[in-house]
Parts: C-alpha cells; structure tokens; sequence
C-alpha cells in the first residue's frame, strides 16, 4: 500500500529563532511547499503566521498562502485549525469557509507544552458538522486515548462521513509521550476502515515516523514536527525532511503516492 506524506512545513509554535529555515510568510510557505511536492509530498498542512511572524487564523493570508501554492502546484491542502494556542476556537474554526480539501479537527482541549489548547465541545461538534456540510475532510488529531473515543463518539452521532482520517500524535507534552507502545496501542484501537499518519513530535521524530510506516500508516515530515535532522544538526529546510521520509518508506519498500492517489484515497473513499 502505498504512502502518502504530509508536508507541515511551519506550525504554530517555532520561531525563525529556532531554525532561520522555518517558512512563515505566504511566499515562504508556498516555496517550501512546492519543494516538498517535488520531493514527494501530496499534502500541505497549512499553519499561517502574520507579518510579526505570530500564528494568525486571518482569511486573507490563509486565501492568499493557497493561491500561491496553487500557482506552484497541485498538491492537496489540509488547513490546520489549531492554528495556535492563542487564537480563539470561533476564529480558528472560521477558515474553513475557504473550503480547503481538508482541515484539522482537534476534538478534545489539553494541556499543549506550557499554554493551553482549547477545544470546547460543543465547537468541535459545530466544525466537524460544518467541515461535513461543505464537504472537506477533517483530520482527526488524537493526542491521547481519550481523543480517539471523543472522535468516534463524533462519528456515532453521524458527524463524520466516510472512512475516517487520524494522526496519532505523539510526543506533545500534554498528550501521549512518543513511544512504540503508545503509537501500538493506538493503532490498534483504531477502527478497521482508518486512514492514519503519524505525527512524532520532537526527538524521536524519525524513530516513530520509521515505526508508523512499517505499520503500515502515512507519514508527516516538516519543520512542524522537528527542526533537526537528527541530534545537534538542524534541518536546513522541509525539503530534507521530506526526501527523508520518502527514503524510509521506499527502504520498507512502500510506494509513495502522488496528488491523484492521495485524492482517491484520502477524499473519495465511501
Ligand atoms: N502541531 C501538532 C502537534 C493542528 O494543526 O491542528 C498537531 C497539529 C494540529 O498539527
Ligand atoms: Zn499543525
């Protein structure tokens, strides 16, 4: 079966500090995206930042960050909205009106490294049948054990359609700490017609991701993630990090997918 990669090329929470190769204006993002496409990537998962670099859930960078990348090529756009700790649910929830192939779906608040991440439920419940209504695929976002019930709680009540989409995340603080028995433990809790990705977060970014293919799941690289290739050595751009997955899922002899297969699996699946 073949894998299909996520690029998540800048997130809500590292800094130009951090790594000077992180992408944080339209230009920037749509950039690295279009490299990580060339290098194998189907998906674009889309954080936005303002002109101060601050996580913004503001339309008009979101519409303009798409068009760019559109321009670029045709890889599929997965907005987040997590968007960051900061900004509010309703705000964060309203970028779906650009009607993105897919979006993020956060379905329980937690802890997240020092701050807060609210997902109230009656808002979850409010996105997820709004994602529903105009037809864009939510990735679910599983943190912790608990998440994964709160997902199928969702669907029970006839919020989602089709096969569900998760990524177990693992490695945040607040959620389930990055560990082959954590990401098991999921996977196997995971109903028989899932579609799933890992997302290790931090250090043991490449061990999991490593796991989670020869499990059989799709994989999600980019400076969201890690910003090192490996200890003391950071990425110089989301285009290693994406080459690198796809050398690990060719390694475990795992075709990658390109923008039609991903289509087909990941959006037009009953
Ligand atoms: N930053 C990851 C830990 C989202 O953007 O909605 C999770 C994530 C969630 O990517
Ligand atoms: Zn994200």
């Amino acid at each position: 079966m073949s894998v299909i990669i996520t690029v998540a090329p800048t997130g809500p929470i590292a800094t130009k500090t951090d790594n000077p190769a992180l992408p944080t204006q339209p230009e920037e993002i749509a950039d690295a995206v279009h490299q990580a496409y060339q290098e194998g990537a189907a998906v674009a998962h889309l954080h936005l930042r303002d002109v101060n670099d601050r996580p913004t859930a503001d339309v008009s960078v979101a519409r303009r960050t798409i068009e760019l990348i559109r321009e670029r090529c045709p890889i599929l756009i997965q907005l987040s909205t997590g968007v960051g700790l900061d900004v509010p649910f309703d705000e964060r929830a309203a970028l779906i009106e650009l009607r993105p192939e897919m979006a993020t779906l956060n379905p329980c608040s937690m802890s997240f490294g020092a701050g807060e991440f609210r997902n109230p439920p009656a808002g979850v419940e409010r996105l997820a049948a709004r994602m529903q209504e105009l037809g864009i695929k939510p990735e679910l976002e599983v943190y912790d054990t608990g998440h994964l019930d709160a997902c199928l709680r969702l669907r029970d009540k006839g919020l989602l359609s089709g096969s569900p989409q998760f990524s177990v995340v693992l490695g945040v603080r607040g959620g389930m700490a990055a560990t082959p028995e954590n990401l098991t433990l999921m996977v196997g809790r995971l109903p028989e017609d899932a579609v799933w990705q890992v997302i290790a977060v931090g250090r043991h970014n490449l061990a999991l991701t490593g796991i989670g293919l020869a499990l059989g799941g799709n994989a999600r690289a980019g400076l969201e993630d890690t910003l090192h290739l490996r200890k003391g050595e950071l990425a110089p751009g989301n285009r290693q990090l994406v080459r690198r997955a796809v050398q690990l899922a060719r390694a475990l002899d795992r075709p990658v997918a390109d923008v039609d297969e991903a289509r087909k699996t990941l959006l037009t699946r009953p």
